[in-house]
Formats: structure tokens, C-alpha cells, sequence
């Protein structure tokens, strides 16, 4: 039998998006995945960072994590586990002792020692060495100096990481060389396509690193961060992306977790995709177009499907926003959950330089002059003397409440 190696990352657990909560979602990856593993015949799954969305997980956040070791135990499969930037340290590491002795290998933070990043694993006849490098926090890897510019700080942080990634290839040629070799880290790779939900990593995108820092010596890198799956340069470099959309930029993605097998002494490399079990949408169009493509949806998701709603209206009109907010309040059927929407339109007419004459001065006109200037200009206001007197009453209130306590 040869060894084989799941690459996954970037679970999110406890993700929330807006009033959506993805532990459904997250309850369905994992059994997917512990079929996966057993059916493949797993024998080491790699989850290259960020475990959980927040640094202080939710108690149901963490019940899901250890409900899933639990469950993974009599598969009798290892699991590397890093920490991401999402991460705490601390919070991964609290309980590593403990689940080493069940063969749970977890990596929260930077060790100490660097030889704390390594292990070896054999099946057979058959070795791997791994190195589980977490995500790599600026005070891990440089010494900030006072007065240091922006791009003094990109720059060191950029060697930083270079430096400590040299380290461990040298750790690796003096101890376990020749030996196939897997790396895994959580950092934004230059070139990589990301989407909305990668926090920004260290200072913004500038940090990203070249894939040269990673050397000659692995025969795969397992990487995290980047929510879409691809590989960054060569096919043994890769996102496993997450297993999950987390927003609605990654719709399109596909989700999938890789399959490495040990043939002789290389990695063949397959994709597997996970199912979707929800889709997030953009409805697009005029208000009226939107309303009937919410009435007539349907799915076959699982779970209710996400939308958001990217409206399109040739004049600006009040009465537009309006019916947006009730589309945003209305739950249309199981299928379908409105979280969001945007309005935008092609002539944006009454701006206050459209609003006063050639000579005229916006400090020569009343609040009142100005706001019946205002609703003159809009036809699709049909009373206006309400509509004023109600202007007039917000007006007075609001002076009655400048002078009370
Ligand atoms: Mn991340």
C-alpha cells in the first residue's frame, strides 16, 4: 500500500456571512470527508491553517472541531494540523499534548525549536517527511525598528519569510534528506488570485513571497490562504482553496481538496472536487427584474442558497431604494435567503450643482427653499406640500432637541 496524503485548508470554522451561519455547511464538508478519507484510503490529511474563522472560537465552533477528530480517530488516519492567521496560537495550542498521544499532530504558532516543525511518517516501506509550518507572524520572523518607511517593512518582511523557509530546507537536507519531503504554510504566494474573505495577510497584498523561497527540495507544498484552488507556478505547489464559498466572490469557484499519492519515490497529484451544498448568487437587473427572478427561483441545493441583490435603475428615484430595503427584509421561500443588496443608477440627476442656478449660491437658500427646489426637479414626487410640511417637522425637532438635555 502506498502513503497518501489529503491536502485541505482554510475550513473557517464558525464562519459567518452576515446573518448566515456556515456550520451546516461545515457539518456536510466533514462526514464528505471522512467518507473521502476512509473510501481513499487516507493515511495522512493535511489542514494547512486557519481551523477557525475567529482567534476565539465559539463553543460550537470548537465541538465541531473535536466532534470531527473524534470521529476521524478510528480511521486510523494522521492529521497535521497548522495554524493560519486567523488563528490563535495559544488556542490551537492549549491542547497539543493531549492529542499528540492520539497521533493528532497540531502546530498552532511558530515553535520554539525549529525541529518541533517535523515528522516523519512511514507506511510499509514507504517514508514521507513533513514540515508543518503555521503562518508566520511579523515578531516571528524580524525585529521592528523604530522609523522603519512602509516599504522598509514589506521588504523585511518578505526576507523574513525567505529566511526562515531557508532554514527549514536546511534542517530538512541535514536530518532527512532524500527522503520525500511535503511542506505546508499559510501565506499569500505572489501571483495567487484571491478572493474577498482572505483577511489581509501581514501588511496588505505587498507581502507576498516568491515561490523560490520554498527551494528545490519539496516534492509538494501544501498551502493555505488563498480561498481559490490553483497551483502557484509548478503543479506541486498548490491552494487546496477552502472547502466552502465564504463569500460571494468565490460563486464560481470550485471546491475541491487534493490527493497525493507516494508512487516510487514522487507524488502523482489528483483533484477531488467537494460537493456544493449551497450556491450563493447575485441577482442582477432592474428592480422589477430582480423581484421576478426571486419569485420563480428554484434549486436543488441541500441547503437554502444565498443572494445578493446588484441592482441596476436608469433614474435615481426614492421609491427604487425603497422597494430594494423590502426586498432585502422579505423571506421569499426555503430555497432562497436575500443577504445583501446594492443600488446603483445610470443618470444620478440631482446633485446640488443641478440644484441651484448659474449665480446662485447654495448659503443664499433656506434648508426649506432648498428642499422644495429639490422635490420640484423630481416627477416622481406626486404631493409635494406633504411631503414639505413633513420636511418642516423634522426641522423643528430637530432644533428642539439641539437646545434639550
Ligand atoms: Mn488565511
Amino acid at each position: 500500500m502506498n502513503i497518501k496524503i489529503l491536502h485541505t485548508a482554510d475550513w473557517h470554522i464558525g464562519k459567518q456571512l452576515l446573518k448566515t451561519d456556515f456550520a451546516k455547511d461545515m457539518d456536510l464538508f466533514l462526514d464528505w470527508l471522512l467518507d473521502c478519507i476512509q473510501q481513499n484510503n487516507i493515511t495522512i490529511l493535511l489542514m494547512s491553517g486557519d481551523l477557525f474563522d475567529q482567534a476565539n472560537p465559539s463553543q460550537a465552533a470548537m465541538a465541531q472541531y473535536y466532534g470531527f477528530l473524534k470521529r476521524l480517530l478510528p480511521l486510523n488516519c494522521k492529521i497535521v494540523l497548522t495554524g493560519g492567521n486567523h488563528d490563535s496560537p495559544q488556542v490551537l495550542n492549549a491542547p497539543k499534548e493531549l492529542l499528540e498521544i492520539l497521533d493528532i499532530k497540531v502546530v498552532g504558532g511558530v515553535p520554539e525549536n525549529l525541529a518541533d516543525l517535523f515528522l516523519e511518517v512511514s507506511l510499509g516501506n514507504q517514508k514521507v517527511v513533513l514540515a508543518a509550518v503555521p503562518f508566520l507572524r511579523d515578531k516571528d520572523i524580524r525585529n521592528a525598528a523604530p522609523g522603519e518607511s512602509y516599504e522598509d517593512k514589506v521588504a523585511l518582511t518578505k526576507d523574513g519569510i525567505a529566511n526562515y523557509f531557508a532554514k527549514v530546507t536546511t534542517h530538512y537536507n541535514t536530518y532527512y534528506n532524500k527522503i520525500p519531503f511535503v511542506v505546508m504554510a499559510h501565506l499569500y504566494a505572489q501571483g495567487a488570485s484571491v478572493s474577498d474573505s482572505e483577511r489581509e495577510i501581514q501588511i496588505g497584498n505587498q507581502a507576498g513571497v516568491a515561490a523560490s523561497v520554498f527551494g528545490e527540495e519539496p516534492h509538494y507544498v501544501a498551502l493555505g490562504h488563498i480561498h481559490r484552488p490553483q497551483m502557484v507556478g509548478k503543479p506541486n505547489i498548490r491552494y487546496s482553496g477552502s472547502p466552502i464559498a465564504l463569500s460571494f466572490s468565490e460563486k464560481k469557484d470550485i471546491k475541491e481538496v487534493v490527493i497525493l499519492e507516494l508512487i516510487e519515490d514522487n507524488f502523482t497529484i489528483n483533484t477531488l472536487a467537494v460537493p456544493k451544498f449551497r450556491k450563493l448568487v447575485s441577482l442582477k437587473g432592474t428592480i422589477e427584474e430582480v423581484t421576478q427572478k426571486i419569485a420563480s427561483y428554484s434549486t436543488d441545493s441541500v441547503l437554502t442558497d444565498l443572494a445578493e441583490l446588484i441592482i441596476e435603475e436608469e433614474t435615481e428615484n426614492i421609491a427604487h431604494i425603497k422597494a430594494l430595503e423590502d426586498l432585502l427584509t422579505s423571506e421569499p421561500n426555503d430555497e432562497l435567503q436575500i443577504l445583501k443588496g446594492s443600488i446603483t443608477f445610470k443618470n444620478t440627476v440631482l446633485g446640488t450643482s443641478k440644484l441651484l442656478s448659474k449665480g446662485e449660491a447654495i448659503n443664499d437658500f433656506l434648508p426649506v427653499q432648498l428642499f422644495e427646489k429639490r422635490i420640484q426637479q423630481d416627477q416622481s414626487i406626486e404631493d409635494a406640500t406633504e411631503l414639505v410640511a413633513a420636511f418642516k417637522e423634522i426641522l423643528e425637532t430637530l432644533h428642539t432637541t439641539d437646545t434639550s438635555e
